[in-house]
Order: C-alpha cells, then sequence, then structure tokens
C-alpha cells in the first residue's frame, strides 16, 4: 500500500508490510503519532511502540500490545486496525478526543517480530510457532514464552522448564528482549494507567491473577469493568465472551505480562483472547479481521473511558 488509506485492513500482511504501514502512519499524521523503538528482538528486530499524543509531557498512559504471541494473527492485524481507528476517530470521536487530550495511547503491534516473520515462512508447519526465536543452550528446542517470562510467579505452576514445551517460561524472568524492553519502558514511563495484552484465540476478557488464586484487591471493579466492555464488545455482532481472572477462567499460568503489569500497580490489566473459540482457532479467516477488530475496540474504548474517568 502507499498510504495507510489504500492498506488492506481486511488481509494477513507481512512483519515488513506492517513496518511500513506503521512509518507510513507517523508519516502521515506527525501530529498525532510517533514511534518509539523500545529495543530490539533477539534477531534485531525493532520492538516499535506507536505512541499517540496530542502533547504534554509524560500524561498518563494507556498501553495496548498485539502478537506477542506470534501465531495468534488476528491479534496483529487488528492492532494494525487499531492504529488506524484512532488517527481516523480521534476528531469525531468525543471519548477518544477527551481521552487524548489528558492521556497518551502506546501501541505495540509485533510484540515478537521474530517469531511473526517464522510463522510467515514458505513452511506451513511453521505457522503454528508462538515463541520467541532465541536458542536456548543445550537443547535443539528454540525459543521461550514470552507470556511465562515475566516477574510475576516465574516458573510456577502453569508454565515449564522443558525448552521444548510452548509453555517454556525460559532461563530466568526477563531473559527475553521481547519481555525486557517492555519491563523497561513500563518502568521508565512510571505513569500507565491501564496495560491491555490481546492474544487469540477463545473469546475471553481476563484480569489477574494467573499465578496464584488469591484474587486481586480490585478484583470487584475488574470484574464490573470487564463485564461492562463485553457487553459493548457483543453489542455489535453478538460475540460472546467469558471474563473473570486468568486462573478461574482459562487456567492457571505463571509469569505471564498482566499478572507483573498488575503488581506494578497498573490497576487497569487486562488480556482479551479474541476469535474464535475453536473452529478456526489460530487460522481465522481475513474475512473476519475487521469485525473482530471492530468489536474489539468497543470494548477496549470501555476499558480507556473507565481508566480516564478514574484517575488514580
Ligand atoms: O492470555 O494470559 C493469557 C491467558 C493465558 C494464555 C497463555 O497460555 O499464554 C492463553 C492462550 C494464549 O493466548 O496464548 C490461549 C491460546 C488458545 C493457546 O495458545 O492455548
Ligand atoms: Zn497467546
Amino acid at each position: 500500500a502507499r498510504s495507510t488509506d489504500s492498506f488492506d485492513y481486511a488481509n494477513y500482511h507481512t512483519v515488513d508490510e506492517i513496518y511500513d504501514f506503521q512509518d507510513m502512519l507517523v508519516r502521515e499524521n506527525p501530529n498525532l503519532v510517533s514511534k518509539i523503538v523500545i529495543g530490539q528482538s533477539y534477531e534485531g528486530r525493532n520492538l516499535s511502540v506507536l505512541k499517540f499524543s496530542t502533547g504534554g509531557t509524560n500524561r498518563p498512559g494507556l498501553w495496548i500490545d498485539t502478537g506477542i504471541h506470534s501465531r495468534e494473527w488476528v491479534t496483529q492485524a487488528s492492532g494494525t486496525w487499531f492504529a488506524k481507528k484512532i488517527v481516523t476517530t480521534h476528531r469525531s470521536d468525543r471519548t477518544l478526543k477527551c481521552i487524548l487530550n489528558k492521556m497518551d495511547i502506546f501501541l505495540l503491534i509485533m510484540a515478537n517480530p521474530d517469531g511473526f516473520a517464522y510463522t510467515q515462512t514458505s513452511q506451513p508447519k511453521y505457522r503454528m510457532w508462538r515463541k520467541t526465536r532465541k536458542p536456548n543452550p543445550g537443547s535443539s528446542c528454540v525459543g521461550v514464552d514470552p507470556n511465562r517470562n515475566w516477574d510475576a510467579g516465574f516458573g510456577g505452576p502453569g508454565a515449564s522448564n522443558d525448552p521444548c514445551s510452548q509453555i517454556y517460561h525460559g532461563p530466568r524472568a526477563n531473559s527475553e528482549s521481547e519481555v525486557k524492553s517492555i519491563v523497561d519502558f513500563v518502568r521508565s514511563h512510571g505513569n500507565l494507567k491501564s496495560f491491555v495484552s490481546i492474544h487469540s484465540y477463545s473469546q475471553m476478557l481476563l484480569y489477574p491473577y494467573g499465578y496464584i488464586r488469591t484474587p486481586a484487591n480490585d478484583q470487584a471493579e475488574l470484574h464490573s469493568l470487564a463485564k461492562k466492555a463485553i457487553t459493548a464488545l457483543a453489542s455489535l455482532y453478538g460475540t460472546r465472551y467469558r471474563y473473570g481472572s486468568i486462573i478461574n477462567t482459562i487456567y492457571q499460568a505463571s509469569g505471564g505480562t498482566i499478572d507483573w503489569t498488575y503488581n506494578q500497580g497498573i490497576k487497569y490489566s487486562y488480556t482479551f483472547e479474541l476469535r474464535d473459540t475453536g473452529d478456526y482457532g489460530f487460522l481465522l479467516p481475513a474475512n473476519q479481521i475487521i469485525p473482530t477488530a471492530e468489536e474489539t475496540w468497543l470494548a477496549l474504548m470501555v476499558i480507556m473511558k473507565h481508566a480516564y474517568k478514574n484517575a488514580y
């Protein structure tokens, strides 16, 4: 595509096409969008965050990431659509306009670019790659699960110490550059109010915790906000989501992203599991990209608006 207007949002794109898309969006909207490279992947690709900001200095931030698991293709595709949605509606949508008057939005579309590139090679069997692509010393198996590598219950139940496992937690917390780069960003920013990490599939909206049964201190608020968000999501196409804590709703998982961000004090920490419930799974047909992104955006707006209205 030669511009983000002619970009084909209804199809899946390569890593390079999405990098080009991001650069085009920044070029086309220099007063709203900038690019922050927060680090490099193991293979040296940029971890590029789009920052949507109308000014100010270190305003409170709202974070969204997609693609931390490379095979979850509808997430990177939705992230691309969200980026365009923000630039096309930030003046006309009153809520978004108010949010961007006070807060910045950060969007990392390719949180695991090496894995994503690997799922796009001509070898069909690599399409299902989930992990990073860093070799594991002493093993012929490659990669760490970047949703088990965070410093929250690291190495506990719901993660594996076998480098060949899909849920291998890695040699130590933050061993993966893809994780450590986000950790450093979150710490140095210091003022994120919501953190949404987007996966697929299962149609769920999840909040902490995944590594322990102890309810989060804000469980009641997180639960009622999740209900509001999935109700908004369902209003568009009737897509039904389940919601609750990770451990009670999907399964126990330790070392996960939002357990760490929540423990850092980012109250509105959520994980989405986008469409579908398993008919196509990770191989969601491209004609579902836009409907998935549209309905998810409604839920994201509910969460971001709540974070805006409930300053803490
Ligand atoms: O999203 O933090 C979460 C919940 C746990 C996810 C995980 O295991 O990391 C859930 C799975 C995921 O999105 O990675 C669900 C998918 C369908 C899978 O790979 O099993
Ligand atoms: Zn995932």
